[in-house]
Parts: C-alpha cells; structure tokens; sequence
C-alpha cells in the first residue's frame, strides 16, 4: 500500500541486485486495461533497467484479475521462471464483486507463495475510484508494476541465495 512512508517507487532499505540472467513471466489482466497497461509498462522498464534481458521476461495476458492464479500456477509448472509476476486492477463497485475478486486472488496467490517454489509478485491495484488506481499506476504515488518489478527481482536474489 502506498503510504506517506512507503511511495511506490520506493526500493527500499537494501540495494536493488542485479537482474542479469533472472527470467520472469508476467501475467496481466486485461479488465481496466488503461491501468494493468501502464502496471505492465512500469514493471518491464524496471526489470530491464535492472538488467533483466527482453527476452527473459515472457508476458501473457488473462481476461480479468480472478485468472491470475490459474495464470500463475501455469507458469510454475510450465518451468524456466525465476518468478511471477501477477498485475491486475480491482475498482470497487456497487456490488460485493470486488470483494470476492480481491479474496480470490490474494488467497490464491498467497497459496502459492505458501506451497510453490518460485515467488509469485502480488500486483494487485485494489483501489475505490479510478483515480486512486491511476495514481498507482504511474501517478503521483509511482507506479504498482515497478514496486513489483523490484520485489521479484529481490525475492529471486533471496531465492538465489540459499542454494549458493
Ligand atoms: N476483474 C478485474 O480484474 N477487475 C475488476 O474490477 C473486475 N470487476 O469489477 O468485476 C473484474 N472482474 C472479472 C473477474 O476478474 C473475472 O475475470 C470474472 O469473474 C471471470 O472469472
């Protein structure tokens, strides 16, 4: 969440490792795509400006956020991938929809935190208004994608660095 102490672009207290050599997958939905585009934008400027080569960062997109686990789960199996990294956008509405949207999606990647082997980045923009969502998406509160671009490239390192 971005916060008056946490800005989105914000790469925290440890240095950012280099990303040469990682390979990412990226599934993205395709509901508010004006945001998921600009959250995907953000998240392959950063992981190329870290290093991370064009052609190690595959990106396939799904119809709406609740997909992003089934997305992700598929990358895991499909092998190759030092993490994923899942972008949506949630605005809330006038019915309980978000709400289940946003709990399946968090649980369901969350699981696969739990019991997978690789890091699944959590990109979820769940905001009230669009124009909440817009000021995470390259706004003045910087941009989701990137934050998670940092994350992955961090959580491989930390992945990397046990079996060294
Ligand atoms: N999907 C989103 O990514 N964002 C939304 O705001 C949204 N709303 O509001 O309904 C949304 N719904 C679709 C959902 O993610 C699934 O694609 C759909 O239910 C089919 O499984």
């Amino acid at each position: 969440m971005a916060t008056a102490l946490h800005h989105l672009t914000d790469t925290g207290s440890q240095a950012v490792p280099s990303a040469a050599g990682m390979k990412f997958a990226i599934a993205v939905s395709e509901w508010n795509s004006p945001i998921t585009g600009a959250l995907l934008e953000g998240a392959l400027q950063t992981l190329k400006a870290h290093g991370a080569r064009g052609e190690d960062i595959l990106v396939k997109s799904v119809p709406g956020s609740f997909e992003l686990t089934f997305a992700a789960k598929r990358f895991m199996d499909y092998g190759g991938v030092d993490a994923v990294i899942a972008l949506g956008c949630v605005i809330r509405g006038d019915t309980p929809h978000f709400d289940y949207v946003c709990m399946g999606v968090t649980q369901g990647i969350a699981r696969l935190n739990a019991e997978g082997t690789i890091p699944v980045i959590y990109g979820l923009v769940t905001t009230n208004t669009l124009e909440q969502a817009q000021e995470r998406a390259g706004g003045k509160l910087g941009n989701k994608g990137s934050e998670c671009a940092v994350t992955a490239i961090k959580m491989v390192d930390f992945a990397w660095s046990l079996h060294k």
